[in-house]
């Protein structure tokens, strides 16, 4: 399963999901700042299609809302983890 996580520079609500990340020591999500990354920003905008972050990219579909994420990363642990 493909995850990138869509943040920006100075966003609380990225921080939240970011700190969550860490905290479970997850390293199966690719963050992508759109802050520092101008394709990135077009791409959430294009596939996502809402000016929002976080957001997280399943797949290829966008979940938005940093305590939806959280609560889908917390019920979908790292596919190594499963085991
Ligand atoms: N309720 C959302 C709030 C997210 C939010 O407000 N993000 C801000 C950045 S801190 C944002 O993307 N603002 C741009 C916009 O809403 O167009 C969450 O918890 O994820």
């Amino acid at each position: 399963m493909k995850l990138e996580l869509f943040v920006m520079t100075g966003c609380p609500f990225c921080g939240k999901v970011l700190d969550f990340l860490k905290s479970s020591g997850r390293t199966d999500v690719q963050i992508l700042n759109i802050t520092a990354d101008p394709a990135a920003n077009e791409r959430l905008l294009r596939e996502g299609g809402m000016d929002q972050v976080p957001c997280l990219f399943i797949d290829g579909k966008p979940l938005y809302e940093s305590g939806d994420i959280i609560e889908w990363l917390g019920s979908h642990p790292a596919e190594s983890a499963q085991a």
